[in-house]
């Protein structure tokens, strides 16, 4: 292995011979391994920086999975807060911008599952920058599979064996967009209304597409929103629980707003990333709309979160035009009843219990001297 170049802030607090950041090697044939069989299995997680990507790291390590993230960047910020999460995984350079850093991970990890959370994944910015949206949501999906099939020697005339690595694609409820039924199902029809929506689609019918043609184990979970402590603070509920600890602890009067009608259909991190092992687990490739089957709008939000810590959202909450959306997804209420049958997936966490959870956080963060991540706070 190449020296490790990365500042000693990048060293694992439990342990440098833990926390390997790994470089390009030269190639090495793939081994096949067995999932059934093959108790240390080994996950290769892109986007691991990001809220799912921690939740499934530490899930996928309680299984006794050995780890690999992939970061992007020759100094990213996140690896601090990662370490700090995560002292057992281990980090790989790449980029899904970057085709041959993608090949040189998968040559260097070995993995049997890989799951691509990596996105711009936040929706007004897929306005701002469509076109990055497109090569990152969209063709970076590409640039994974092309990487685990051209790793695995697969082509047209030869197909992937017994111990082929797994994929997973994380594919959105935003795919939806202006929905042509509700609840929506595995069955439903797409119509995204952001160019992150269409990215999405690209990357699911992608999915869909290197399944049927290489006979590859591809999977997407159609995934509704999910939230929890670590989401990032350009999201709504994070903006929202965020909000309500400054407010009550005295930092600030307003909260600035879009949409309030907005509904959508909300649920915890924690159990979302549940459903991506159990999908990429079963005996057959199938994906499934992953969601809790309640919808809840943006102001039932608010009166949940100020009403937890004892403020009414009415005197606090201002909407501000800016963050009003060119095109807008009015409602998303998932049918979960597949995956419930077929992989027995359920949500543990409600509505309720999630941004309970969020302000108690915030508050505690805010009223502990810590901040949460910068976020310069732009509209669309
Ligand atoms: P986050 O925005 O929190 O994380 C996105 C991750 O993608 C970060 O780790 C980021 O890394 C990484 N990334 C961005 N650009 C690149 C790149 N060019 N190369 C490599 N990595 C990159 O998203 P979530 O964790 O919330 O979501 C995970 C996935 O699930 C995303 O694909 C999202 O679109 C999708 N999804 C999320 C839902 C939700 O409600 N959370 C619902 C449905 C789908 P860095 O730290 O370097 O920026
Ligand atoms: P979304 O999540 O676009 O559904 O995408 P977000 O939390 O950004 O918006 C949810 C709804 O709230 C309305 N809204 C506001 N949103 C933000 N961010 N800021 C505001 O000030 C505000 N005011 C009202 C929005 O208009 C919207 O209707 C998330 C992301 O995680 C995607 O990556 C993922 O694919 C989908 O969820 C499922």
């Amino acid at each position: 292995m190449l020296p490790d170049p990365v500042g000693a802030d990048m060293l694992p607090r439990h342990g440098l011979v833990n926390w390997l950041v790994a470089f390009a090697l030269p190639a090495a044939p793939l081994e096949p391994r067995t999932w059934e069989a093959d108790l240390s299995r080994r996950a290769l997680i892109t986007g691991i920086t990001g809220q799912d990507g921690t939740y499934l790291a530490e899930y996928l390590t309680a299984q006794g999975y050995e780890v690999w993230g992939l970061v992007r960047g020759q100094q990213n910020p996140r690896v601090r807060q990662l370490r700090q999460l995560l002292g057992e995984v281990r980090l790989i350079r790449g980029d899904l911008l970057d085709q041959g850093s993608l090949i040189s991970a998968v040559e260097r990890v070995q993995p049997d599952e890989v799951y691509n959370l990596a996105a711009i994944s936040y929706v007004p910015m897929s306005w701002q920058q469509a076109e990055l949206t497109g090569e990152v949501t969209g063709l970076g999906v590409l640039r994974v599979l092309e990487a685990i099939r051209v790793c695995s020697g697969i082509s047209a005339s030869r197909s992937p064996g017994r111990g082929q690595i797994r994929f997973y694609q994380a594919s959105s409820s935003e795919m939806f967009g202006m929905v042509r039924e509700s609840p929506q199902t595995e069955q439903t029809p797409f119509h995204p209304r952001s160019p992150y929506g269409v990215a999405k689609a690209y990357g699911h019918f992608l999915t869909q597409n290197y399944r049927e043609s290489y006979g590859m184990f591809a999977v997407s979970g159609v995934l509704f929103n999910h939230e929890s402590p670590r989401r990032g603070a350009e999201f709504v509920t994070r903006k929202i629980s965020l909000g309500v600890a400054k407010i009550k602890l005295g930092y600030e009067r307003q909260l600035r707003l879009g949409n309030l009608s907005a509904r959508r259909d909300w649920g915890f991190a924690g159990d979302y990333v549940r459903a991506m092992h159990l999908m990429i687990g079963q005996d057959e490739p199938v994906d499934y709309v992953v969601g809790t089957g309640v919808t809840h709008s943006v102001e039932d939000l608010l009166e949940q979160a100020f009403t937890f810590a004892g403020l009414d959202w009415r005197d606090h909450v201002v909407t501000d035009a800016a963050f009003i959306r060119p095109a807008e997804v009015d409602k998303l209420c998932a049918d979960p009843s597949a995956a419930r049958e077929s992989i027995g997936w359920e949500p543990k966490i409600t509505f309720e219990e999630v941004v309970g959870m969020m302000v108690e956080a915030d508050l505690e963060l805010l009223s502990s001297g810590g901040q949460a991540e910068d976020w310069f706070g732009d509209t669309w």
